[in-house]
Order: C-alpha cells, then sequence, then structure tokens
C-alpha cells in the first residue's frame, strides 16, 4: 500500500466543500449527498483502527436511522460490537475535514505514526447499510478505501444496525470465554430463536402482536427471522406493517418508533385497530416502542423506553432472586435525564434497584451497564439493552439448582442472556423480550402498564444563536453556562410540585432541548414555557 493509492482512491470520493462535519452521537448523519467523501475517510479510519486493535474486525453501518430517506449516515462499530472508543471521534473528525486529498494523505499517515499503527498488519473491516438508495454509492467508496488500504472486507448488504454489531462481536472470537455466535445473519435469527423458545418455557406468546416497521430495513429481516420459529408451539400471531421497502420516500414517514414516541399515537396507516397489542421499530431497528389503542376511551397508551427498562429490571430481578443469586448479583438500571421521574421512582422504590443517569447517547450508558453485573439501560426513545458480565452468565450456567424452581429461574436467565442483543440496543430482540416477560406474567399491556403512572412531561426544541454556549454539569441536567441560567430554572422549577426541568445543546440537531416534568400537564406546560423563556 502507499500513499498513490490513497490519493487516487480519494479523488474519485471528494469531500464537499464549505461543510464541517463532526463525528456525533450517532457517528457522522446529514444529507445523503454530502456523504460520499465522509464515507471514503471513514473508511480510512476503520482500517487503521483494525490495525491498531490487533486485527479484529471493525464494523462499519451505514444508515440514518430514524430519518428521513434523503439522509444517511455512517458510524464505526469497535471489535466487541460497541460503538467506537471516543478518542477515536476525534480521528474520525480530523480525517474527514481534511481539507485536500493532500492534507487527508498526510494527516492519514501522521495518525500511523503517532499512534504506532503497524501497515504490515492485517486489517479487517465487516459492513452494511440500511435501505436507503444512497447506501449503494455509499458502500463503493468504503470499498474503495478499504481497497487502497489493502483491507480485508466482507459487504453483508442490507443489515439492522444491531445485526452488524452482532455479526462484529461474532467475528471477534479470539480470546473470549464464550462464542458470541455464528459469524452469519443466519446465525443471528438462529440464536435469537433458538434463545427465545427456552426462555419461553413452554408458554405461549399473549394475543397477537402488530408491528410496525418503519418502512425500513427491520420488515424483511423479521420476516426472515419468523421462518426461525415454531410459531404455533409459542402461540405467536405477529402481523407486520410498514415493511415497504421499494419506495424509498415512505422510510420512516408517518410510521416507525421515533414516529410513535414524539407523536404519541399510533401511526395512521394501517388504521389503528382498537386494543390489539402493537409496537414499532425504527428505521434501522434498533429502537422499539409498545403501545395501543384503547377501544372505549378511544385513549392512546405508550410503553416506551422507560417501560421497558422497569419491566425488564423487574423481570430479571424476581428471576435472580428465585435462582438465589441476589447476594452475588449487582443489578443496576441506567438512564438519562429524559426518564420520566415516576419510571425512576419506580425502579428504585418499589424494585428497590440503584439507578444510574448519564448524559444523552447511548455510548454513555452501554458504558455505565457494564460496570454492573446486570446492568439495564434504555433512553426513554426506545434504545437501549441488558447486559451480563462473564461472571452472571458464568453463574446462571454453573450454578448447581436445589429445586425445580431454582432451575427454571436459572435456564430463564441464561435464555435472557441469549436473547438479549449484548453489544447495542436491538428492536428485534428487544421484542422477544418483552414478549417472554409479558408471557411469563401473564400481563396484557394494560398489566404492564399499571405499573406506574407517567408523570406530565413536555419536551421542547428550542432554536437558539449559538447552541455552543450551554455547557452542562450533572449528567446534562444543570447548565454550568451561560452563567446564572441554572439559578433562574431553579427558581422557577421551585414554583411548582413534584416539579423537574433542564435545559441542555442537543448533540444531534443544531437546537437546545428543554425538558420538564410537574405534578399537571398545565402546570407542566406552564414551567416549559418559563424555562424556554430562560434559554432564548
Ligand atoms: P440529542 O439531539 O442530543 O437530544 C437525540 C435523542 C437521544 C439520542 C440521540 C441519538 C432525545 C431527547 N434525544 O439526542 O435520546 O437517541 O438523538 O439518536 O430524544
Ligand atoms: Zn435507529
Amino acid at each position: 500500500m502507499d500513499k498513490d493509492k490513497i490519493l487516487e482512491a480519494s479523488k474519485k470520493h471528494p469531500i464537499v466543500d464549505g461543510h464541517t462535519f463532526k463525528y456525533g452521537t450517532a457517528g457522522f448523519r446529514m444529507k445523503a449527498d454530502l456523504l460520499e467523501g465522509v464515507t471514503f475517510r471513514v473508511g480510512l479510519l476503520s482500517s487503521l483502527r483494525s490495525r491498531k486493535r490487533n486485527s479484529q474486525a471493525i464494523g462499519v453501518m451505514i444508515t440514518a436511522s430514524h430519518n428521513p430517506a434523503v439522509d444517511n449516515g455512517v458510524k464505526i462499530v469497535d471489535p466487541m460490537g460497541e460503538m467506537l472508543e471516543q478518542d477515536w471521534e476525534a480521528l474520525a473528525t480530523g480525517l474527514v475535514n481534511a481539507p485536500t486529498h493532500e492534507a487527508l494523505v498526510e494527516l492519514y499517515f501522521k495518525y500511523v505514526k503517532d499512534l504506532k499503527i503497524d501497515l504490515r498488519a492485517q486489517a479487517r473491516v465487516i459492513y452494511g447499510r440500511d435501505t436507503r438508495p444512497s447506501g449503494h454509492k455509499l458502500v463503493t467508496a468504503l470499498a474503495d478505501a478499504l481497497e487502497a488500504t489493502g483491507t480485508e472486507y466482507v459487504d453483508y448488504k442490507l443489515l439492522t444496525t444491531p445485526i452488524l454489531h452482532y455479526l462484529v462481536r461474532a467475528t471477534n472470537t479470539e480470546g473470549m470465554p464464550f462464542a458470541y455466535g455464528e459469524v452469519s445473519e443466519a446465525g443471528y435469527y438462529k440464536k435469537l430463536a433458538d434463545a427465545f423458545v427456552r426462555a419461553m418455557k413452554g408458554k405461549k406468546v399473549n394475543g397477537s402482536l402488530t408491528v410496525d416497521c418503519a418502512n425500513g430495513v427491520g420488515g424483511p429481516k423479521l420476516h426472515e427471522f419468523l421462518n426461525y420459529l415454531p410459531k404455533e408451539q409459542l402461540g405467536l400471531d405477529i402481523k407486520i406493517v410498514n415493511d415497504d421497502v421499494l419506495r424509498p420516500e415512505v422510510l420512516n414517514l408517518d410510521c416507525g418508533a421515533d414516529f410513535v414516541k414524539t407523536r404519541q399515537r399510533a401511526p395512521p396507516a394501517p388504521k389503528p385497530q382498537h386494543g390489539t397489542k402493537s409496537c414499532s421499530f425504527d428505521g434501522d431497528a434498533d429502537r422499539l416502542i409498545y403501545y395501543w389503542n384503547e377501544p372505549d376511551h378511544r385513549q392512546f397508551f405508550m410503553l416506551d423506553g422507560d417501560r421497558i427498562a422497569s419491566l425488564a429490571a423487574s423481570f430479571i430481578g424476581d428471576l435472580v432472586e428465585k435462582a438465589g443469586l441476589k447476594q452475588d448479583m449487582r443489578i443496576g438500571v441506567v438512564q438519562t435525564a429524559y426518564a420520566n421521574g415516576m419510571s425512576t421512582t419506580y425502579i428504585t422504590q418499589v424494585l428497590k434497584l440503584q439507578v444510574i443517569c448519564t448524559p444523552t447517547g447511548v455510548k454513555h450508558l452501554h458504558h455505565v451497564a457494564q460496570g454492573f453485573d446486570i446492568g439495564v439501560y434504555f433512553e426513554a426513545n426506545g434504545h437501549g439493552t441488558v447486559l451480563f458480565s462473564p461472571d452472571a452468565i458464568n453463574a446462571f450456567k454453573n450454578t448447581e439448582p436445589q429445586s425445580p424452581a431454582q432451575k427454571e429461574a436459572l435456564d430463564t436467565l441464561a435464555a435472557l442472556a441469549d436473547l438479549i442483543n449484548q453489544t447495542v440496543g436491538d428492536a428485534l430482540s428487544d421484542m422477544l423480550m418483552v414478549e417472554v416477560i409479558l408471557a411469563h406474567k401473564n400481563w396484557t399491556l394494560g398489566d404492564w402498564h399499571e405499573t406506574y403512572k407517567d408523570r406530565p412531561n413536555r419536551l421542547v426544541r428550542v432554536e437558539v444563536a449559538d447552541k455552543d454556549l450551554f455547557e452542562t454539569t450533572d449528567a446534562e441536567r444543570r447548565l454550568s453556562r451561560p452563567l446564572g441560567a441554572q439559578e433562574d430554572i431553579d427558581n422557577e422549577v421551585k414554583k411548582y410540585k413534584d416539579a423537574r426541568a433542564f435545559a441542555r445543546a442537543s448533540g444531534t440537531e443544531n437546537a437546545c432541548r428543554v425538558y420538564a416534568e410537574a405534578a399537571t400537564h398545565s402546570e407542566t406546560n406552564e414551567l416549559a414555557e418559563r424555562v424556554v423563556r430562560i434559554i432564548e
């Protein structure tokens, strides 16, 4: 490999002038026509990352998740299936913003030198993309970067984001205590199907389930997955809707998890059937929201990430107790400041589990969840998972049961550890987990919803001249800058009962967000508006 090869390849995929790019919470994400050069350069970095990490496979996912079809994005997945390490985000930003092809090549070799990367080591990259039409062009740019750097690569074509994360983890087995699963898309389906059957323990799924796939890649993948399940044995009656991936313009349009969560209503099409248990994936199938419309009251009920977290924590907490492992296991729930205050109260006071709050962005939650034996983490928007430590998995598999009940609890825990994606939030895997729990508890969505009552809340997006003026502390719950703003917010919050409010700069949009909770809807709105006025 030489400089000229990279230089020539780079000239085929120039960066669009006049833009500053930043590797954000979800990698690089923007209008797809700005992304070709960006993706090429991400390819260069992923190759370096693999060489730096002893030739382990690095993943690259091309998706813009719940964003409209004209957008796209590219992000890097580290060897254990986790998000790219933070220090390397800055390196990615550096490469992508190199002003010329020559400057790019120079910076690439500067990284090689500074990070002591051995260019003779084999580099390995695997990648996939969602259903966006722009994905084709972007993978060409990516492959050209991998060719130019002598990187071995596998193009997995259409994938959900969590399947790509699974494949990265499964590929890098060397030195791992357990194999993660077969290195193929089919291997992912088989692992989940097998674990689902084991976790159900002969129970049947409670009622039919309508799954809205946001017209994204989750649709075809869910269809495929269902072929691996003994549907009758499980009493499984799944109806897949919004699974049109042939008309790109309908992706995430008036459907999907983000629509349901932000609009607080079911997708208008197909016409919601009253009382039917429903859930929505987002465009790359890493978020999940459950809901139903009440037949009599015409009311809409939603079970978001906070509810999924508390459901999982309650079920797994009980199983750990039945398995006789309560003394040995640290179980914790990780949330962000956007979690409804009543979910936090329920988890700490009723379930008696520890809750930690982190800044927004799943990489932060994931990291903190790894500190527990069992770490449950979800953002309110439905992105999350449950992590099990190697010690926990060992205990599920190797504890000698003293009773049939204890054996059943241990087996169910071991099955859940296989069922739940250990790398990232996964709508398909999370949906199966929810169904297992509802079946074991013999609960409807109504029973689940009754566990606690949400506090009224309001989230407002505020246009500001310069969002970078807003700096936070305390897991983004307090503003340290501009000076004095937090004091003003505190003064407003004090005036309301059971109230909480905070403001922070968005990590994904050029705006600030204000969040408020209070005892009633009108007080919540009033408080939110007062805080908006402070930061405007
Ligand atoms: P920002 O724009 O930083 O608030 C949003 C979501 C996050 C997270 C990221 C990445 C809210 C309030 N924020 O972050 O939860 O999912 O996008 O997608 O929903
Ligand atoms: Zn997503």
